[in-house]
């Protein structure tokens, strides 16, 4: 039997290092030939998400929901704030592409503008989810599913229940409109919904319509411009909890009730939004669930599982009266 040369500290050293090396490497490459090149051995999947920014009460909820339930799921999550802008969020997809993660996940801050990325995605053989908000993408192959809110029915319920409201009025029933960011989907989809349902009774009129960037600064903004140009304001439709917040305290200061002498819309049912409507600041509210978490942490893990999914799935909600606000509240997750 050959008698074992003993090799010297150093080079024994060198030796132990160089295998560790090796069999790293070669765990790497392993790694990368699955595909998604996340996976650990562990079985663990990583996510990479892109999140629209911190605009709202909204926003935070759903970032919330989507933390906590990958730490319940086990999913490793890298998670990217946008701040609101589109060439951010390109810019987290990109970086996920080539950390090799096993799945993208992202609300999009805007619906166009999406190809090109989207197809580096499918080219790295990385399966990507739409979360919240949609694309306006003709190939729907770029991405394998979405799951969130109709937003059009959203703007549609808020639209019936105000020719509802206003079923008896004999004249013009002037509203103003605060959009969402320009160009993002809850924004044109709530806008398309409440005006196909206002055009059932010709006295709703929307005077005025502008973006308030699903922010309560912005909703403040251009509710104060609103103001100071229109002398007759009888309804105000805010795509978001968080403009009519804002929209709430340039109405006191210009001497009117909110809720009263002018009737309030919003789109959300967060807590604020609930405690104003309960309040009887707001009168009617359209509930858009961000509790997205779990349900995006399944659809990951199956979707990296080669399962076919659903190529869109909703999230089941409701609307709140101030009655039904009152009632509601104590038990509101967000
Ligand atoms: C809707 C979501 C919207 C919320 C806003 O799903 O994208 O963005 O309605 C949030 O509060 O800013």
């Amino acid at each position: 039997m050959r008698k074992m040369r003993t090799q010297s500290a150093p080079w024994r050293a060198a030796a132990v290092l160089a295998s560790v090396l090796l069999v790293g490497g070669v765990a790497a490459c392993g790694n990368s030939d699955t595909g998604g090149g996340g996976s650990k051995d562990d079985g663990k999947i990583t996510m990479g998400f892109s999140q629209v920014g911190a605009e709202s009460g909204w926003r935070t909820a759903n970032t919330t929901s989507i933390k906590e339930a990958a730490a319940a799921a086990g999913v490793e999550l890298k998670f990217d704030d946008a701040q609101q802008k589109q060439e951010n969020q390109i810019k987290a997809i990109r970086n996920y592409i080539q950390q090799k993660v096993d799945v993208i996940a992202f609300s999009p801050v805007v619906e166009s503008g999406w190809d090109t990325v989207l197809k580096e995605a499918k080219d790295a053989d990385i399966p990507v989810i739409l979360t919240d908000r949609s694309v306006d993408s003709a190939d729907k192959s770029l991405y394998k599913t979405f799951l969130g809110s109709d937003f059009v029915k959203e703007g549609r319920l808020a639209g019936e229940w105000l020719v509802e409201q206003k079923k008896t009025a004999s004249g013009p029933v002037n509203i103003v409109e605060l959009q969402g960011n320009t160009g993002a989907a809850p924004a044109n989809d709530r806008k398309k919904g409440f005006a196909e349902a206002i055009a059932a009774n010709p006295n709703l009129k929307v005077i005025a319509s502008q973006p308030g960037d699903f922010t309560r600064a912005g909703g403040k903004q251009v509710m104060e411009q609103f103001l100071k140009a229109n002398p007759k304001i009888d309804v105000l439709f805010a795509h978001n909890d968080d403009m009519g917040l804002g929209a709430l305290e340039a109405i006191t200061a210009a001497g009117k009730v909110p809720g009263k002498d002018i009737t309030i819309i919003t789109v959300d049912a967060v807590k604020d939004g609930m405690q104003a409507l309960a309040d009887g600041k707001f009168n009617f509210i359209a509930e858009c669930s961000p509790l997205l978490g779990p349900q995006l942490m399944d659809l990951a893990k199956k979707v990296h599982a080669g399962e076919q999914v659903a190529p869109r799935i909703e999230t089941e909600e409701t609307t709140f009266t101030q009655a039904q606000a009152k009632e509601a509240l104590p038990n509101r997750k967000y």
